[in-house]
């Protein structure tokens, strides 16, 4: 299964490869014809003041991660790193208002974040207009947090699969929010050190061979951490309203073995954020970082955002575990499609022709000898918001921007981005 794992472990094969073709002078992907831009790109959103009340939220597995801790700084630093600009490109194409991408490398400085605003967003790519985001938001991660324990049960202590999340280096496929409306930073909650134990009826995975025992010592119960990355509510005012932006990304469900601690894992990290929104006493175990329990109210606005990595129909998750969400009575889902997601599925065939769901809503391009396509990444608003439009962005082939998504290896990510139009009402 190591092989389709292009998430976290073939991005260093992707980024090999591609380095080989530069060297054997393999020709640049020809400019894009740029897309019209809309009006709404020209007019800053601080102008419509209160009376703009519609936003584009979009969520963007964007692959901006390295090998080693420092790499994306020094990548970012400098206006030419070919895959930062092709993601910069298809940002600016879609122009979303707030924008979660998930793996970006995390550093203290939060230089990474800064720099990729300056030096990519910020600078018109093959003729689009520049995406401006005067905030954004960034925290720390727990992958690569060393745990100090065998938590993969090897027999020794150390290495990516032993830290909090999985990770060569701390901040490691870490998160980022861009938004080109006001962040309250102030009453941003995070829940990086929630435990996993104090989720009532936890999916703690069990040892497979010894009957009754836990796959985690007691002691290891007492650090395991839920999140993988980190969940953060980012409360994001518009006008003079707030919608709360859920941000996670639960680990991939595969690279373990029969006791299948992943796949219990990406389970429990989807469900805080469905008992989250359902408040009340289902949320009242939860606790964030500052000590404060609780989820939100029934009357908020809120959209959760991420590569959540369950497909409903297909994929290797366990069965229900985007369906919390996708039931939930709080969330509607828009379900986003693309034609070229369709294509890229009759395209590549093998395992995407055994699959159950309709491939125009996938969203990620996984190799088709493994799991094949799936739908991973979301943008799921509250029902307190009205939805006006959705899409992926997956041309078809052949037509402007297709260059910038591609094939394996990929020019910019194998996820695609995938944004949701909604409109604020008064409540
Ligand atoms: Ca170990
Ligand atoms: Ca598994
Ligand atoms: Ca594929």
């Amino acid at each position: 299964m190591r092989a389709v794992r292009l998430g976290e472990w073939g991005r260093r094969i992707i980024a090999a490869v591609a380095a080989a073709a530069l060297v054997a002078g393999a020709s640049a992907p020809a400019p894009a014809q740029a897309a019209p831009a809309s009006s709404s790109l020209v007019i800053a959103p601080e102008d419509q003041g209160a009376d703009r009340q519609q936003i584009r939220v979009a969520t963007y597995n964007a692959g901006l991660t390295r090998p080693n801790a420092g790499d994306l700084v020094g990548d970012l630093g400098a206006p030419d790193d070919a895959q930062a600009r092709a993601v910069a490109q298809v940002i600016q194409t879609n122009q979303p208002d707030v924008l979660l991408i998930n793996e970006f490398d995390y550093d203290a400085g939060q230089e990474a974040a800064g720099l990729f605003r300056t030096n990519y967003l910020g600078v018109s790519q093959q003729g689009q207009a520049p995406a401006d985001y005067p905030y954004f938001y960034t925290a720390p991660s727990n992958t690569g947090v060393p745990s100090g324990s065998d938590l993969n049960n090897d027999g020794t202590v150390g290495g990516p699969d032993d830290a909090y999340g999985h990770g060569d280096f701390q901040g490691q496929s870490g998160m980022v929010v861009y938004s080109k409306y006001p962040i309250d930073k102030a009453a941003v909650r995070t829940f990086q050190n929630f435990l996993w134990r104090d989720m009532p009826g936890a999916r703690l995975p069990v040892d497979p061979v010894a009957q009754g025992v836990g796959w985690f010592s007691e002691d290891e119960l007492d650090t395991v951490r839920l999140s993988s990355k980190s969940h953060w509510d980012i409360p994001v005012t518009v006008g003079n309203r707030t919608v709360h932006v859920l941000t996670s990304h639960p680990t991939s469900p595969v690279f373990d073995g029969s006791e299948d601690r992943n796949g219990k894992r990406n389970f429990d990290e989807i469900r805080l954020w469905a008992d989250y929104i359902q408040g009340g006493e289902t949320a009242r175990y939860i606790y964030d970082d500052d000590g404060g329990v609780g989820g939100l109210g029934h009357s908020d606005r809120f959209v959760i955002l991420g590569d959540l990595n369950s497909d409903p129909r297909d994929g290797d998750s366990l069965r229900g575990s985007i369906d919390q969400l996708l039931e939930s009575r709080q969330v509607q889902d828009p379900r986003p499609s693309a034609d070229g997601a369709t294509e890229a599925s009759v395209l590549q065939g093998a395992a995407n022709a055994g699959h159950r769901g309709d491939p125009q809503h996938d969203t990620a391009d996984f190799d088709d000898r493994g799991v094949g396509n799936l739908r991973a990444d979301y943008v799921l608003p509250s029902r307190t918001l009205s939805v006006l439009g959705s899409g992926t962005y997956w041309p078809k082939a052949g037509t402007p921007g297709s260059h910038l998504t591609g094939i394996f290896p990929f020019p910019s990510s194998d996820h695609r981005l995938v944004h949701v139009d909604v409109k604020l009402r008064s409540s």
